[in-house]
């Protein structure tokens, strides 16, 4: 089976803003701590350099105070990119800030242009398919759009819930290799992932479950002792990353960082 759901050449990341205080969130915990989010980010940053990533380093986009967050606008597949049509107002315009830098890597960067909304932190790429959440910023209109786009190209797209009160579903889950994802067992309890193996996050560690796979390491928020020994004792390389503020607002792993290896260089 090929691996080009998690061996990435490339990677899209994006400073977070001082703007990042007034990020989105569910629940208040209080401000993040821009300097302490920043170093955070400068480590999540050298763990894709040192599994080998060009990393793309952008730069605060004041103006959106959830732009750290990259992977929700767009979804990078081999063939091309998607830019996506978010379903938090304040984050719509984010989508046309990453397209500059999509179209300079991709021959063609496909758009998502309503009236549905989809953010790519409902989307899970898997070997054989697509995976999509519905959930508060992901409707069917925006998944039917997606499924129409990246058809030209061959995938196939399968729609989920997303659990009820959680943000994305790569809140819940995460893919650990073609046959197997990380997952909350809420998520996996719904049973969309009966052809994959499943590793469960242990019972209070869910926050773990927005990890990702990047080539040989599976980069893990730092704080879920017990799922990142499951990790390792399944045989995989664990990096763990402080994301302590970033999950102040709903952030994990995933979130920060677009993984793609571009047609031609994989
Ligand atoms: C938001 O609510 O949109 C941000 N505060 C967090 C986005 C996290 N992204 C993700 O789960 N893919």
């Amino acid at each position: 089976m090929s691996d080009r759901s998690y061996r990435f050449t490339h990677a899209i990341t994006r400073l977070p803003a001082v703007s990042a205080t007034k990020g989105l969130r569910a629940v208040d915990t209080g401000a993040p701590d821009i300097t302490l989010m920043r170093a955070h980010h400068t480590a999540y940053v050298a763990a894709l350099k040192a599994e080998g990533a060009t990393v793309i380093e952008l730069p605060p986009l004041e103006a959106y105070p959830d732009a750290q967050f990259v992977e929700d606008v767009a979804l990078c597949l081999q063939e091309g990119a998607v830019i996506t049509r978010p379903g938090a107002a304040t984050r719509l315009g984010e989508a046309a800030e990453m397209a500059p830098t999509l179209r300079a890597i991709y021959g063609e960067v496909l758009t998502v242009e309503g009236p549905g909304t989809i953010e790519a932190g409902d989307v899970l790429t898997t070997e054989t398919e697509i995976l999509v959440g519905r959930s508060a910023r992901t409707n069917a209109d925006g998944i039917a759009e997606l499924t129409d786009l990246v058809g030209h190209w061959g995938y196939r797209v399968r729609e989920l819930e997303t659990p009820p009160g959680v943000l994305h579903f790569k809140t819940d889950c995460s893919l650990l290799d073609a046959e197997t994802i990380l997952s909350t067992a809420r998520l996996a309890a719904a049973g969309g992932f009966r052809a994959y193996r499943t590793i469960l996050t242990a019972e209070g560690e869910e926050a773990a479950a927005n990890a990702i796979r990047f080539n040989d390491a599976v980069i893990l928020p730092a704080g879920f002792p017990r799922t990142a020994e499951a990790l390792d004792r399944a045989g995989y390389k664990v990096v763990q990353i402080g994301n302590s503020e970033c999950a102040k607002l709903d952030g994990g792993m995933s979130c920060l960082s677009l993984r793609f290896t571009p047609k031609g260089r994989g």
